[in-house]
């Protein structure tokens, strides 16, 4: 199988996540990226390349163009007003509420103000060059989906830092651009076919089902924790559907603690029926390895076994399939977890 990496992925690297009111060393780091690609690179099976570049064409044609504006340049300004400062993280946070029963907020014209605008939470520090990596993972999702759109049966997408929490307008949840979205976005329109995006990380991928809530040609499928007890908390539960055109091409799998490899590929099977029924022309997979069994922020029970079994589940879908990295904190055991996955899909 074929994997997309780039060493650019190596410029998105903090030092500090505020989480759970604590300040922390970052649990999603360059370490994450390097284990993977390690794991893969020693196995015959995966041969490894680098993306091409695709530019911000493909990126605007999802997400709103001032929040590409605003990471390419945001690190520039506000280190200009705090030049002492190596990372930037929001303090105030434009939410509606500061303006209910007002007309809704326009883009703050301060620097401090924007980066409360355009970031939803704490944990996704923008540094120096986190915006060339965040391109390198858009790069990365594209060159994989390319490979399959040319013949590939599948394809995997190394990307770091990783996309689905990443809206329309919104970046949070280590996510800066919604690389697994653009890949989806772009096969939909370029081939005029139905996609898929199957999210199997641990955390829903509420930026993915915003982006594409109202679209009939896009379907999304997660499992998850429950979001009523699990991070993003406020989105990714099971009676969110679809709204208009894309009513009904939503479907969210909310999880119990501590689910088993069993509950865990019973579900997938479900969500697989939802997939065939809808008759995508090619899957695009979200890869989180943080429902594993001992990774440090999550609480599901999957194993290795159950990685390789999910992978098999997916490969009798008969897709094409481009596979993008997103989640996965247990960092010894993450290679061995992609690769299981990925050979279970048919490697
Ligand atoms: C891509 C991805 O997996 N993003 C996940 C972002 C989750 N961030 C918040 C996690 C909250 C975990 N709380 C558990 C306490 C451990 N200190
Ligand atoms: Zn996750």
């Amino acid at each position: 199988m074929k994997v997309v990496h780039t060493a650019a992925h190596l410029l998105h690297d903090p030092q500090v996540e505020y989480e759970s009111s604590i300040a922390q060393t970052p649990f999603e780091h360059i370490g994450r990226a390097e284990a993977i690609r390690a794991t893969l690179q020693a196995d015959p099976r995966f041969v490894v390349q680098q993306p091409t570049q695709w530019g911000t064409a493909p990126i605007a044609a999802v997400h709103n163009p001032g929040l590409i504006r605003f990471l390419a340049e945001g690190w520039d300004l506000y280190t200009a007003e705090h030049p002492d400062v190596r990372e930037v993280v929001p303090d105030v946070f434009a939410l509606p509420g500061l303006r209910s029963k007002m007309s809704v907020g326009r883009e703050p014209t301060a620097i401090g103000g924007r980066v409360g605008y355009w970031c939803y939470e704490t944990t996704t520090p923008l540094t120096q060059t986190t915006y060339t990596a965040a391109l390198g993972a858009v790069d990365t999702a594209l060159t994989a989906t390319s490979l399959v759109l040319n013949g590939e049966r599948s394809a995997y997408g190394l990307c770091r830092p990783p996309g689905h929490h990443a809206t329309t307008d919104l970046y949070g949840g280590y996510c800066f651009f919604n690389n697994a979205a653009i890949a989806a976005h772009h096969v939909a329109t370029t081939t005029g076919t139905k996609v898929t995006v199957l999210d199997v990380d641990y955390h829903h991928g509420n930026g993915t089902q915003q982006i594409f809530y109202d679209r009939d040609d896009v379907q999304y499928v997660s499992l998850h924790g429950d979001p009523a007890r699990a991070y993003p908390y406020s989105v990714g539960f099971a009676d969110e559907t679809g709204s208009g055109r894309g009513l009904g091409y939503n479907h969210n799998f909310p999880l119990p603690v501590r689910a088993d490899d069993d509950l865990w590929i019973a579900t997938l099977e479900a969500a697989c029926e939802r997939i065939a029924a809808f008759g995508p022309s090619m899957l695009i997979v979200s890869l989180g390895l943080d429902t594993y069994i001992t990774d440090p922020i999550c609480d599901l029970a999957v194993t290795t076994d159950g990685m390789r079994r999910s992978g098999d589940v997916v490969r009798q879908l008969g897709l094409p399939t481009v596979v993008v990295q997103e989640g996965g904190y247990d960092v010894g055991a993450l290679g061995a977890n992609v690769q299981a996955w990925l050979v279970g899909l048919g490697a």
